[in-house]
């Protein structure tokens, strides 16, 4: 089992879409091993997102994180980090497969609905950015 970390973003949340992207998760068999909701701060955006600071997009998107509640996982499965990956399609909706939950849910390439770590080091990272393993079950 490999365990990746999730996001629903605020444009999820927003939209009320917490059920419909939970009910995908499930039923493409991913155990949600960790689950909260939580408003992040900006700070918290900012180290979440660190790799991408020297970005154009960073101070929008590291804004629009904290911009409302998000829902934050830990998804468990055999080869979860691409499993989610996979599942959630390409960054730009627009590029996105049928299917995918950024196909069917995303606002533009910046409101996504969601997130998915894109590595085991950087799922362990963001996994222990926002649970102890306590919280992992
Ligand atoms: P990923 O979420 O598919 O791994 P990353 O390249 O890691 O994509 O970018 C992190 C997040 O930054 C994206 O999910 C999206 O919300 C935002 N983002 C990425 N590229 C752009 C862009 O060109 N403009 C605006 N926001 C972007
Ligand atoms: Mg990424």
């Amino acid at each position: 089992m490999e365990r990746t970390f999730a996001i629903l973003k605020p444009d999820a949340v927003e939209r009320n879409l917490i059920g419909k992207i939970l009910e995908r998760v499930e039923s493409n068999g991913f155990k949600i091993a960790a689950m909260k909701k939580a408003l992040l701060t900006k700070p918290q955006a900012e180290g979440f997102y660190y790799v991408h600071k020297e970005r154009p997009f960073f101070g929008s998107l590291t804004e629009f994180m904290c911009s409302g509640p998000v829902i934050l996982l830990v998804l468990e499965k055999e080869n979860a980090i691409t499993a989610w990956r996979d599942l959630m399609g390409a960054t730009n909706p627009e590029e996105a497969d049928e299917g995918t939950i950024r196909k069917d849910f995303a606002v533009n390439i910046e409101k996504n609905s969601t997130h998915g770590s894109d590595s085991a080091e950087n799922a362990a990272f963001e996994i222990s950015y926002f649970f102890s393993e306590l919280e992992i079950l």
